[in-house]
């Protein structure tokens, strides 16, 4: 399958249907003669370009509406914009830009830009989302009771290990700055991060908690040590009919996977598989489902022949068994 976008390198694609269009909010891979590490200071990005399209299938060409926010934008940031979400208001109509930096202190936050259109552009407030920390927001709203949650996290670069201690943005422990997390017997994994937004859509309406997934073999928390199945970045929250679906990727064993609860919140349930590993270190998703059929956003890095830092969006369909189970991605 071939990339959605060659003009640039994009990542992180988060999909919506926004006025009958697939509208696509990625990460701008960018060149940088920084070293590849650990804690990912080669993904530099500064700023975000917004894209969309009429139609997956047949495919039709993808729209880039151009630069839609930059670093310089934004008082409180200094670097790396990394992977963004949007989500429309279920009040306003206002669409809304939500979006990871580092601040002046090198730690991660998650900031919000607003705009009148899907494509932008967007302005953004003057200090971050308060109480955030750490990186990739995924916004979801319920369409049965209009009520968005921002579910956000990511280990090593991502800094959520350095939250131990707390569930609040006023606990970093720049000790486990680094690729450490915990480990060891009887350790659980730790867990990504979701808050119910304010209707405005612009803070926390409650503190965020830990979204927890059960191994379905014990019904107890997915082991620190269980690297195949633990949540490590790139969360991700779709619902189809009843049940909420969680995704996200295992970092350094590479796997999309998902986990399934009733409700927002969880628990949830591991479910499986949704990707295997692509060319690439990283890999970051979002699930749409557009004109009745479920589509996957992805990225890799074909295009640019393996470099981990520059990256390119791709889109798959993706399908359900009768029990809800989603069937693994066949590779192409
Ligand atoms: O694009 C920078 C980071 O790489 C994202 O925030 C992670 O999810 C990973 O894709």
């Amino acid at each position: 399958m071939a990339p959605l976008i060659t003009h640039l390198y994009t990542a992180d694609p988060s999909a919506h249907v926004f006025e009958g269009r697939i509208y696509i909010y990625p990460s701008h891979d960018r060149e940088t003669d920084i070293q590849f590490n650990d804690n990912g200071d080669q993904y530099d990005m500064a700023d975000y370009h917004v894209f969309s399209t009429p139609s997956l299938d047949p495919p039709a060409p993808v729209t880039d509406h151009g630069v839609v926010l930059r670093t310089e934008d934004i008082p409180w940031v200094s670097k790396q914009l990394w992977a963004p979400d949007a989500a429309r208001g279920p009040r306003d109509g206002r669409y809304y830009l939500y979006f990871p930096a580092r601040d002046k202190a090198g730690i991660f936050r998650i900031g919000v830009a607003v705009g009148d259109r899907p494509e932008g552009p967007f302005t953004p407030d003057p200090e971050p989302i308060k109480g955030s920390y750490s990186i990739d927001p995924a916004s979801f709203v319920d369409p049965d009771t209009d009520e968005t949650y921002l579910y956000f996290g990511g280990l090593w670069g991502g800094q959520l290990q350095c939250y131990q201690s707390g569930n609040t943005a006023d606990v970093f422990d720049a000790s486990w700055q680094g690729p450490k997390e915990p480990s060891g017997p009887g350790k659980r994994a730790m867990g990504a991060r979701v808050a119910r937004l304010t209707h405005d859509m612009r803070q926390f309406a409650e503190e965020p908690r830990e979204v927890v997934i059960l191994a379905p073999e014990t019904g107890e928390p997915i082991a620190a040590d269980d690297h195949d199945r633990r949540f490590f970045e790139a969360a991700w929250m779709h619902k189809r009919g009843s049940t909420y679906y969680f995704s996200y990727s295992t970092g350094d064993t590479h796997y999309l996977c998902y986990a399934t609860a009733d409700t927002p919140y969880g628990p949830f349930t591991y479910g499986g598989r949704i990707l295997e590993p692509v060319l690439g270190w990283t890999t970051h998703h979002s699930i749409v489902e557009f004109q009745g059929r479920w589509w996957l956003f992805h990225h890799d890095c074909e295009l640019s022949k393996g470099v981990d830092h520059l990256r390119s969006v791709k889109v798959k369909e993706i399908f359900y068994d009768d029990a809800g189970k989603i069937l693994p991605v066949k590779q192409d």
